[in-house]
């Protein structure tokens, strides 16, 4: 098999993108409650981008708006007036939408998940609430979330009593509470809810639920580690039996797909200069189209025992072995940069910057 020496990046980009927004999908969420509750505020704590401030979004029913941006992989359906007296009309204002959308043969367009929400300070469940509820888990798990969370009291087990439909009841502080006397109620449960809702987001969106959400980079790492372990097998096959290092740029598409799938999980606004920065970042000369080998060489610095790329060929351990460190180096640049901003997407002039260095630490650390 013979393999160009030249190889083009541009194309191998592309191709790396496509896969990876196809792969992460696009999660829709409902959220419903009275006016005040605190939805808002809840999103904006979650959700990458302060989604809930960037926009009015766009009407889909009269009570329900869907709010999103680009890069995001989630809508957020916004659903209010459940305190208006005729509430039963909003409720089936909002049954007509989502049965609509559940009788869709395109799974994209569900809605996949539901978070109610209820204020801890009035103490009460009303008839809205026991109604919409009710309506809601007929087409997807519900959540309700007991917000601006102070003092239980019993309310929360009042409460999944009165609504045994819902999957979880959890109580939730998105705002930090100041009281009297210097004392300081910290937000609370927010990771907590997106791990409840995690366990009930269909198998196929996890990915883009992972990354909307900024308060748990613990789930975008521990998937990042799932798709370098499918790289990293992928790139031992294509060596199984040893190919001359000449060759070896035919594990170069894996490392950018791998590059691709990691930042689309953490939630990077990814697109082909992003991505074309990253991997530019790494080798020297970077340009649409790099010397195969110039590529090869700066990745196998990376593992023990292999100086150089004159003569000899790349055994499956080998590269195997790079293909981990490649991408173990880039989940750590991400996670320390995630921290950092929390939660929200750092620049590609950072991420390269980062990478670059944890790359390096690596390559002296051997
Ligand atoms: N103390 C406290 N106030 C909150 C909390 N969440 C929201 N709020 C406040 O409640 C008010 C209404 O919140 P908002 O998110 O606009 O409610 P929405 O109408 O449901 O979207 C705002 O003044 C928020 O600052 C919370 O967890 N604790
Ligand atoms: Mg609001």
């Amino acid at each position: 098999m013979a393999i160009a020496e030249s190889f083009n990046i541009a194309d191998s980009v592309k191709n790396a993108l496509r896969n990876a927004l196809k792969e992460r999908g696009h999660v829709n969420i409902l959220i419903a409650g009275r006016s005040g509750v605190g939805k808002s505020t809840l999103v904006n704590a979650i959700f990458q981008g302060n989604l809930a401030t960037t926009g009015q979004g766009r009407p889909v029913t009269q009570n329900t708006r869907e709010i999103k941006k680009e890069g995001v992989p989630l809508s957020i359906f916004d659903t209010r007036g459940l305190e208006m007296a005729d509430f039963s009309k909003t409720v089936g204002d909002v049954r007509s939408f989502v049965s609509e959308r559940a009788r869709n043969t395109d799974p994209k367009q569900h809605i996949h998940v539901a978070w109610v929400c209820i204020a801890e300070d009035l103490r009460r469940v009303e008839p809205a609430e026991e109604e919409l509820v009710k309506m809601l888990s007929e087409y997807m798990p519900v959540i309700v979330v007991i917000t601006k969370a102070r003092t239980d009291g019993g309310f929360r087990a009042e409460v999944q009593q009165i609504l045994p439909n819902a999957k979880n009841v959890i109580r939730v502080r998105a705002a930090q509470e100041e009281l009297d006397e210097g004392f300081v109620l910290p937000p609370m449960n927010l990771r907590e809810l997106v791990d409840l809702t995690m366990q009930v987001v269909p198998e196929g969106l996890k990915r883009a639920f992972t990354a909307a959400q900024k308060v748990d980079i613990n789930l975008k790492k521990t998937q990042s580690h799932t798709i370098v372990l499918t790289a990293a097998a992928s790139a031992a096959g294509i060596a199984a039996a040893p190919i001359p290092f000449s060759d070896a740029i035919a594990i170069v598409p894996i490392q950018i797909g791998m590059l691709a799938g990691i930042s689309a999980t953490f939630g990077l606004s990814i697109d082909e200069s992003f991505l074309t920065t990253i991997v530019g970042s790494l080798v020297a000369g970077a340009g649409g189209t790099l010397a195969g080998r110039a590529i090869v060489s700066s990745l196998l610095k990376f593992v023990p025992g292999v100086g150089s790329i004159a003569g000899g060929a790349l055994a499956a351990t080998t590269a195997a072995a790079l293909t981990t460190a490649f991408g173990e180096a880039y989940i750590a640049a991400l996670e320390m940069l995630f921290v950092d901003n929390n939660g929200e997407p750092p620049t590609p002039e950072e991420v390269a910057e980062a990478f670059k260095k944890k790359y390096s630490q690596r390559a002296i650390a051997k």
